[in-house]
């Protein structure tokens, strides 16, 4: 290794998230290291569409007894074991001491299911039926953004994320108060346009098409990224590329029917990028709706947890956990990686 000219490809180095204000440790030279730990499992059995053992699907009863319709498009339920709950103002928490702070939360969590169809995932529904999943956050986002000021829409994905059930769905969690993620962005998007009288995500939108190089897809108000401060090794963002949209309900029809184009491509493309239906968590991050909205950019993270193929995954522990995240391979070489992918799923290929 040559230490003369700076190699970002080749030396360690750090970069800035400009959402969170922190850094991350990039240490390319380390992605061809050998690997004999643990592999997660590829499940490959077909699923049925229809599951009478699943609490999702359509006509099935659920835990608490409750019978879900004979649903044929998307549904929404109130999760019957929510994080958060509407509890009587009476019951006031109090702090006191300051090592000891604890404050009071109100809100509520639903479950929605994309699709009756048990055997498919996102990125086997057709571009229609996912737009018809984009309504669905958008009605939901209207609804509970009236009573609560941060809405988060997302979806774990895969045993490994966590997710408990294989059928097609997402959650939506919303609470009275800034959870820790969004109150950073909030910040950090605010300082931005206050330094600079330019929304943050817009103007690294328009960079990142000049550039190129971390570029996935461009679709016609849609942008795919590996952002230059990416953590997980195929993390990518997506975001608008032509003007500021501070949530998913500013969407214009266009707009809405470009936004299920692009996330069908890139659902299809995590799922051929190692030939296994990707495992990930994603959500969507827009304006707080008690906040002023002219420095939010609607965006979606995707935090895919896989790094070298269906069974190897990236631990974020050790260093991640006691100090700062860390990733081997750079945000350029994955988003070449995810560039070069067919986008006709890797199922219908193989017929
Ligand atoms: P995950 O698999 O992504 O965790 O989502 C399933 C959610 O569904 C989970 O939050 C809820 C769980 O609380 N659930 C119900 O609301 N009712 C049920 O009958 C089972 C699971
Ligand atoms: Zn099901």
């Amino acid at each position: 290794m040559t230490l003369t000219t700076f190699n970002p490809e080749e030396h360690p180095h750090r970069r800035l998230n400009p959402l969170t204000g922190e850094w991350v440790l990039v240490s390319p030279h380390r992605a061809k290291r050998p690997w004999q730990g643990a592999l997660e499992t590829t499940q490959t059995e077909k699923r049925p569409p229809h599951d009478p053992s699943c609490y999702l699907c359509a006509g099935n009863t659920r835990v608490n007894g409750e019978q879900n319709p004979k649903y044929t498009n998307t549904y929404v339920f109130d999760n019957d074991f929510r994080a958060l709950l509407n509890l009587p103002s009476s019951l006031e928490a109090s702090s006191e001491q300051s090592l000891f702070q604890v404050a009071q939360v109100q809100g509520t969590c639903r479950v929605v299911c994309f699709s009756p169809d048990h055997s498919k995932s996102l990125a086997e529904l057709s571009t229609e039926e996912i737009q018809q999943v984009i309504h669905t956050w958008q009605e939901e986002l209207k609804d509970l953004s009236q009573k609560y000021q941060w809405v988060q829409i997302f979806e774990n994905k895969g045993s490994s994320m966590g997710c408990s059930n294989p059928h097609p769905h997402g959650q939506i969690w919303a609470s009275d108060f800034l959870p820790n993620e969004a109150s950073k962005e909030d910040l950090q998007q605010a300082h931005y346009y206050q330094k600079h009288q330019k929304v943050l995500l817009l103007e690294y939108a328009q960079e990142e098409l000049q550039r190129a190089e971390r570029v996935v897809f461009e679709e016609e108000h849609w942008l795919v990224v590996v952002p230059y401060w990416a953590t997980w090794p195929y993390e990518t963002l997506v975001l608008p590329k032509k003007r500021q949209i501070p949530h998913l309900n500013d969407l214009e029809v266009d707009e809405q029917e470009s936004l299920a184009r692009v996330l069908k491509q890139l659902y299809v493309c995590y799922d051929n990028l190692f030939e296994t239906s990707f495992p990930y968590s994603m959500g969507w991050h827009g304006s707080p709706w008690a906040k002023a909205n002219n420095v939010w950019q609607v965006h979606a993270h995707f935090y895919p947890p896989l790094l070298r193929s269906a069974t190897v995954k990236k631990f974020m522990v050790g260093f991640e956990m006691l100090a700062e995240s860390q990733r081997d391979l750079t945000a350029e070489q994955a988003a070449q990686r995810l560039r070069s992918l067919s986008l006709v799923h890797y199922s219908e290929r193989s017929l």
